[in-house]
């Protein structure tokens, strides 16, 4: 059954001139991500985060993170987008001015379509050096992980780890469009993880209208004026459809 939007809530949007979106994990989770902090399934159900997704973790085993990175990597490679994603890059086409900030790193929103995509955790895809921090292609290179060919330091993912910063200029913006913005998509998030989670409440500071979508209560629920108690896929498709039948 299609997701109920509020009349209201497709006023908000018609009326919007400027639209920002904070997604986590649950977007990606119909199109087979694994989220990280779901019953059953989430990834912290089975993996310790201060075991992987710390540099503390990678200077005490760097195999082990290395190695649990290209597993993640093989898995995002052989999924698609899916209908959240999809009706994501739609709506961009449709209003004024959007931007998308992600927490994901599986890059399913630029497959989707999206072009104005904010990467706050980086993208599980690059690989960097972990001295330098440049770009490097790890394709021939022996060793889990191999080392960089220009320093020799070990190579890594080019995520953002807990304790470490946010690519600042990302996050900057990111900060000034949900200021600014009339209407805020949060979807798919715990809202758990700062600074990302934020960003909403820079986005109700500002006076923007802030709409939650996600089958579970989170701790913005209730500063959210409406929640979308549905999966991704069904509430952003039926919000789009909804959008295009009222202009
Ligand atoms: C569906 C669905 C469907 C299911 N449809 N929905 C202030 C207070 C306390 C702590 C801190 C603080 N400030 C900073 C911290 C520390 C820390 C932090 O926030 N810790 C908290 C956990 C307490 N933050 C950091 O360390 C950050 N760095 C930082 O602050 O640096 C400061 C600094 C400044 C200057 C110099 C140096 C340092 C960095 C955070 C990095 C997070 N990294 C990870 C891993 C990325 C790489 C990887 O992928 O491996 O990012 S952790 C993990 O959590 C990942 C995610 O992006 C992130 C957020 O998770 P997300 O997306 O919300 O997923 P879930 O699983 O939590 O939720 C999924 C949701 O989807 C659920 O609600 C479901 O219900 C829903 N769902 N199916 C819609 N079909």
């Amino acid at each position: 059954m299609a997701a109920e939007v509020p009349q209201v809530l497709i006023e908000a949007l018609r009326e919007a001139r400027s639209v920002a979106v904070l997604t986590g994990a649950g977007i990606s989770a119909e199109s087979g991500v694994p989220t990280f902090r779901d019953a059953q399934t989430g990834l912290w159900e089975h993996y310790r985060p201060e075991d992987l997704a710390t540099p503390e973790a990678f200077d005490r085993d760097p195999g082990l993170v290395w190695r649990w990175y290209a597993w993640r990597r093989e898995l995002v490679g052989g999924v698609e987008p899916n209908a959240g994603h999809r009706a994501l890059a739609e709506l961009e086409s449709l209003v004024p001015r959007f931007t998308l900030a992600t927490q994901n790193v599986d890059g399913l929103h630029r497959r989707a379509g999206s072009h104005n995509v904010l990467e706050l955790h980086g993208d599980i895809s690059r690989t960097i050096c972990s001295r330098e921090r440049l770009t490097r292609d790890p394709e021939g290179l022996e060793g889990e992980p191999p080392s960089c060919p220009e320093c020799g330091a070990y190579l890594r993912p080019d995520v953002v780890w807990f304790g470490e910063a946010l690519p600042v200029e990302a996050f900057e913006t990111a900060q000034e469009e949900a200021r600014e913005s009339d209407l805020f998509l949060s979807v798919g998030t715990s809202s758990l993880v700062q600074p990302a989670a934020s960003l909403p409440q820079a986005a109700l500071s500002g006076g923007a209208t802030v709409v939650e979508v996600n089958p579970e209560p989170t701790p913005l629920t209730p500063h959210a004026d409406y929640t979308l108690r549905s999966p991704a896929g069904e509430a952003l498709s039926a919000l789009v459809a909804a959008y295009k039948n009222s202009v």
